[in-house]
């Protein structure tokens, strides 16, 4: 039998304890810090479900700057010509929808979003969710350099996401980094509207398995790699729904997935991650973190507007033209393809728009 040609993209190495042993707790509870049973179900599973975390009025800002963007794209469509409505009737759960039938596309325009609202920036940094993010990365917390609103549209292939690891969209040099994620729904989320999916204990060899490229732009990992390598058994997978002002934590080895939306409704989500600021970043060199907490300098301000200078799509982009010496083009405000470094990480083996973009370019560099 030939040998399996490995990709970039796997080291084979393991680091187990980084995921499933909680850093040193200091005496004392902070509000809305997990108790020492959830604390240890979050290191044992690999995720966890804290319910009631927010008051929704907490969430209040987060969904009415939601409703500001799906108002933004609708005018741009609308004064580009390419609608014939702003659908100003349908509200938070069904505008987009409309936008969507209107000009396939538009769902896409805000999960490109490079820039975070105020109201998503104070969520990030809240103080409760802080504490909670200390229990599980140590006192020196930064905000990742990768976030996601997530407009989770029914039928919409491209937010069907499939099996996979987050690490496998990261540097190899950071598989042994915690990152921790919290995912924020902004509507009760359910089996039938596109909740998530977890392979319970999936994390503990703290291994990141063997990914193929790419359903749409999204890293696959394939149940068979899942059982095999990754010693998981698929029939104690677990889906979770998550209400709204639960969060949702997991690490960035646990495999997960979401399951498709069969409502009429769009199931809107966020998630923001987390690091410990001395260790290295995971991002290719593209995008930093921000510092947001320290136990050393108590008086640190995030540096939001630094942050949001660097918009990861642009920058993506712009590493793929330097990198293959592509043709610089004028930004184009509707192109709705996501490429990405973490496509040559892993063997292609599905092609389509987002992955041949990026590949095809590849090629005429290396055959002129
Ligand atoms: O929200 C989803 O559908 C997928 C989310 C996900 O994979 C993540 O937040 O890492
Ligand atoms: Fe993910």
């Amino acid at each position: 039998m030939a040998a399996e040609v490995l990709p970039p993209g796997f080291t084979a190495k393991t680091y187990p304890e980084v995921f499933t042993q909680p850093p040193t707790q200091p005496k004392g509870n902070k509000p809305g810090q997990l108790t020492k049973e959830q604390l240890d179900k979050y290191f044992d599973q690999g995720y966890l479900l804290v319910e009631n975390f927010f008051d929704p009025v907490e969430l209040e800002p987060c969904q009415s700057a939601i409703n500001d963007l799906v108002n933004d794209v609708a005018e741009k469509l609308y004064k580009a010509g390419k609608t014939t409505s702003l659908y100003g009737e349908f509200g938070f759960e069904k505008r987009l929808i409309e936008i969507e039938k209107a000009w396939p596309g538009a769902v896409m325009l805000l999960l490109k979003l490079g820039k975070l609202p105020q109201a998503f920036r104070d969520l990030w940094s809240h103080d409760r969710l802080l504490n909670v993010v200390e229990q599980i990365v140590g006192p020196e917390i930064s905000a990742h350099a990768v976030w996601n609103l997530r407009p989770k549209a029914p039928g919409h292939t491209e937010t069907l996401v499939p099996w996979h690891q987050d690490s496998a969209y990261f540097d190899v040099d950071t598989y042994n980094v915690h990152v921790c994620t919290a995912w924020i729904p902004f509507v009760n989320t359910t089996k039938e509207n596109g909740c998530m999916e977890f392979a319970t204990g999936g994390h503990k060899k703290g291994l990141v398995g063997v990914h193929q490229c790419c359903e749409n732009f999204y890293l696959m990992l394939d149940e068979n790699e899942m059982e095999k390598r990754l010693d998981i058994d698929l029939s104690k997978t677990e889906v979770v729904e998550a209400p709204l002002g639960s969060i949702l934590l997991f690490n960035n080895v646990i495999p997960h997935r979401s399951i498709p939306n069969v409502t009429d409704s769009v199931r809107w989500s966020v998630d923001f991650r987390w690091q410990d600021t001395r260790k290295p970043w995971g991002f290719y060199g593209l995008k930093k973190g921000i510092p947001l907490r320290s136990a050393i300098d108590h008086d640190i301000k995030p540096d939001w507007d630094e942050y949001d200078k660097a918009d990861r799509y642009k920058i993506q982009k712009q590493y793929e033209i330097e990198k293959f010496h592509k043709e610089e083009e004028p930004t184009d405000e509707f192109d709705v393809t996501i490429t990405g470094p973490w496509f040559e990480k892993y063997h292609v083996t599905k092609h389509n728009e987002h992955v041949d973009a990026y590949n095809t370019e590849k090629e005429n560099k290396t055959n002129p």
